[in-house]
């Protein structure tokens, strides 16, 4: 099959952005209120269940905080809070702290050589993406992509189909010619909702979630000198176990897929 585009995850798939660096910007952000909340490793990983960083603070206030919630001021203070963590969390993008995941590099200019266009599909604040590419690839980067879909422009976030569904209908293209790359469970959901085909690239926070339905789950997309793996493969696939080439991910491999 060839993809005439690759529709892309942003958090846990280019980039591993939770665990160093959305959460401690929200603890940061919280503290700088006076709050005494503190998300540690372990907690985030529960709350990343929910996605979107104002949905998941309503998540944590209604199990952990009951009483924050019954301040007639909460939706303001939410809103406040959110402001205040994107703005530590871009402060930690523009310090570089924040590399790309492997392969996500080689493969996006392989994709851009190749004509295969490339969109953004996430969560995620608009700003943090375009943070991210510039920082990360240079600043003409955000430009690579043909879409980006991004943040609140839908209501429901993933596991909702709505960001691929708009990123689609944006790019002009049917599902069944793109191809999504995720890292977790809900954003699969999300992609095989919309109807595409989806790679998954696992991380610490998501390696054991349910990844039924991608055609493929691997550790990353790989660099020479550290191949990928191979996690699990769709059996009714062509090569349902066939590794890529000396373990890197390629154009021509996507196709076999
Ligand atoms: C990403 C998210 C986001 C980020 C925080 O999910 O859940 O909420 O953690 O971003 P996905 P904001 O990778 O599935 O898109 O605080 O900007 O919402
Ligand atoms: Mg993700």
């Amino acid at each position: 099959m060839r993809w005439k585009a690759l529709l892309f995850d942003v958090d846990g798939t280019l980039a591993d952005t939770e665990r160093d660096g959305h959460r401690p910007a929200f603890n940061q952000a919280f503290r700088e209120r006076g709050l005494d909340w503190e998300w540690d490793v372990e907690l985030y990983g529960e709350l990343l269940q929910v996605t979107g960083g104002k949905e998941r603070m309503h998540f944590y206030a209604q199990h952990y905080q009951p009483k924050a919630l019954l301040q007639p001021d909460f939706e303001a203070l939410v809103l406040q809070l959110h402001q205040a963590k994107t703005r530590f969390y871009l402060q930690r993008l523009q310090q570089g702290g924040i590399p790309l995941r492997p392969g996500i590099k080689r493969v996006l200019l392989e994709a851009r050589a190749q004509g295969v266009l490339l969109a953004v599909a996430t969560t995620t604040t608009l700003e943090n993406v375009t943070t991210l590419l510039e920082q990360t690839l240079g600043p003409s980067a955000p430009s690579w992509f043909q879409v980006m879909a991004a943040g609140d422009i839908v209501p429901a976030k993933k596991p909702a189909p709505d960001i691929y569904l708009w990123a689609l209908d944006r790019l002009g293209l049917a599902a069944r010619d793109c191809l999504a790359v995720e890292d977790s469970e809900n954003g699969l959901k999300a992609a095989l909702g919309a109807g595409l085909k989806t790679l998954v690239t696992v991380n610490d926070y998501t390696r054991t979630q349910d990844f039924t339905g991608a055609l493929a789950v691997l550790s990353d997309l790989g660099e020479p000198g550290a191949p990928c793996q191979v996690l699990a493969a769709q059996s009714r696939s062509a090569h349902p176990t066939r590794l890529p080439d000396q373990g890197l991910v390629d154009l021509a491999w996507l196709e076999r897929l």
